[in-house]
């Protein structure tokens, strides 16, 4: 994995966004331009607040650069993204090969694994970052760590399965060490967040030096009985862009 630092004028005028969300839309606005190339057909839309400037961006190509394209959504969020920007729509099922998917991430390390799944869509963004011949991660500095956990403490969600989720639970507090696991609620604590596959989702901490080992853990995570799938994205991308503080976008490929 190497590093590159980009200078780059800002798109937007100062004070017209925070300086978080310029970050964000700075690292979007330069992967689209180096990643959604023009004869680009399928491309995967990821979730989370970096990437309605992902879509921003390509927008901003224009109608006949889109008009034979179609846009693969990760989730309910980017399926309305995509269909209020005046997109075409298109499901995994139909196009199993992308050309090009870009997404968030909550944290990602030095090479390029990353933690994924804050907006519990971890299981339909691991399918689409998996069919896709090039996975681009776009997010704000805070994101751009040496090693997982750094600075997202909530842990590595998991999807789960319902009936599963207490065994599921017990077998992270008891077997893997993670004590903190716990199910996500929903807001005001009114019942389990549930994801657009019907499932239940789980936050495991673990300890900074098992995530220094991201594979192993997301391998014996996903051996338990009942998961279905970990927010731990091991050797999949091939470049993180982090938008910066002072308006440059740094590059990790
Ligand atoms: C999705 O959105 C997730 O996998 C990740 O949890 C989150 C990142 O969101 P944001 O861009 O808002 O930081 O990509």
């Amino acid at each position: 994995s190497s590093t590159r630092l980009k200078p780059l004028k800002s798109p937007i005028s100062p004070g017209e966004l925070s300086v978080i969300e310029k970050s964000k839309q700075l690292a979007a606005w330069t992967a689209v331009d180096e990643h959604v190339l023009p004869d680009y057909r399928v491309i995967g839309i990821g979730s989370g607040s970096t990437v309605p400037y992902v879509v921003e961006r390509i927008v901003s190509q224009g109608a006949e650069a889109n008009k034979d394209r179609v846009f693969i959504p990760t989730g309910f969020q980017s399926k309305e993204l995509i269909v209020s920007s005046g997109l075409s729509l298109g499901d995994v099922d139909q196009y199993p090969t992308i050309d090009v998917t870009l997404d968030g991430a909550d944290e990602v390390d030095t090479q390029l694994n990353c933690i994924k799944g804050g907006g519990a869509c971890h299981l339909r963004e691991k399918v689409l970052a998996e069919a896709a011949t090039t996975f681009i991660l776009v997010a704000d500095y805070r994101k751009n760590v040496e090693y997982l956990g750094t600075n997202f403490k909530a842990g590595v969600p998991i999807e789960v399965v319902p009936f599963a989720y207490a065994k599921v639970l017990q077998n992270l507090h008891q077997v893997l060490d993670s004590p903190k696991a716990t199910l996500r609620m929903a807001v005001a604590k009114a019942g389990p967040v549930v994801t657009d596959n019907g499932n239940f989702v789980i936050d495991a901490p673990f300890d900074i030096d098992k995530m220094k080992e991201p594979y192993t853990i997301m391998a014996q995570i996903k051996m338990l009985t009942g998961v279905v799938e970990v927010g731990l994205f091991c050797h999949m991308a091939r470049a993180a862009y982090f938008g910066n503080q002072d308006g440059s976008v740094t590059v990790k490929w």
